[in-house]
């Protein structure tokens, strides 16, 4: 069977990369597909959604880069509660240097994303030096990187024979990359029938996930929990705004993680029933 019908659990032991199983195994345990995005500028902000939404999600993704008062003891905030809530660490860092530049950007700086952060992913512009270059830093420490094969934007860039080489560039690299950010499964994209590996299950984290809105005015566009993993077939649903709004009210928070949670949940749980 493909991993559009397989469990979860099942698919944890198909995969040798430790962020890989990570991911899968915390999502069969907490019983939820759904990751928490937080880019809000505030630590103490970003704490407290994170913190809320932190029972009902496998993973939170972060943008780090955007908080004003960003201190590394956040990082320490940041994995205690990922130990707490049980939940695995992105870092939607979206590298696209040379080889040399990346293991710098993600080793290095203020912000030593390979020291904490499990998943981090890059834009597959660069070749696949981009790839050499992050796992010379993150094979070592058992991390997984995704690539971005689509964008959920209005006008992307990120479609067609771009998307293919994505997938051909993670087939050749498949003990770092685990998998892609996209808006539907890739098996076999890219490869003729005979040549995509039979074994190959690439996670699909999908952003661009909302209950409530179409749409945020600067391209971003959603679609729901059901349309993105039933029918499109992607195993982690991204939700951003739809769970923490603009008003960061930890309740409100709890509440409607929780309905993305159960939304996400049932899509997967009717998938790998059919
Ligand atoms: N994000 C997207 N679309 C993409 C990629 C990343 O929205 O194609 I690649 C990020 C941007 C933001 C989050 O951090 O996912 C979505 O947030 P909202 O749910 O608030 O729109």
């Amino acid at each position: 069977t493909s991993p559009y019908h397989q469990t979860y659990a099942e698919r944890a032991l198909n995969h040798e990369n430790p962020a890989a199983k990570l991911l899968l195994e915390t999502m069969e345990r907490k019983k939820s597909n759904l990751a928490v995005s937080v880019d809000v500028t505030r630590s103490e902000d970003f704490l407290a959604i994170v913190d809320a939404a932190g029972p009902y999600v496998c993973l939170v993704k972060t943008h780090v880069d955007v908080l004003e008062d960003f201190d590394y003891s956040l990082v320490e905030r940041l994995q205690e509660l990922s130990k707490r809530h049980d939940f695995v660490i992105f870092e939607d860092r979206k590298f696209a240097d040379i080889g040399n530049t990346v293991a710098l950007q993600y080793s290095s700086g203020v912000y030593k994303i390979a020291n904490w952060s499990h998943i981090t992913n890059a834009h597959p512009v660069p070749g696949s030096s981009i790839v050499k270059g992050l796992s010379s830093v993150g094979l070592p420490l058992g991390r997984g990187l995704l690539l971005l094969a689509e964008m959920s934007t209005k006008g992307s860039l990120a479609t067609g024979s771009y998307t293919e080489e994505a997938v051909r560039m993670a087939r050749a690299h498949r003990d770092f990359v685990i998998g892609f950010i996209a808006q539907r499964r890739m098996d076999g994209i890219g490869a003729a029938p005979d040549e995509a590996p039979e074994d190959e299950d690439f996670l699909i984290l999908t952003p661009g996930v909302g209950l409530e809105s179409k749409g945020d005015g600067m391209g971003q566009q959603y679609r729901t929990p059901r349309e993105v993993v039933l029918d499109s077939g992607c195993d982690v649903i991204i939700v951003g705004r739809g769970i923490y709004g603009s008003e960061f009210q930890p309740d409100t928070i709890a509440a409607r993680a929780e309905r993305y949670m159960a939304e996400g949940w049932a899509a997967y749980v009717e998938r790998t029933s059919s």
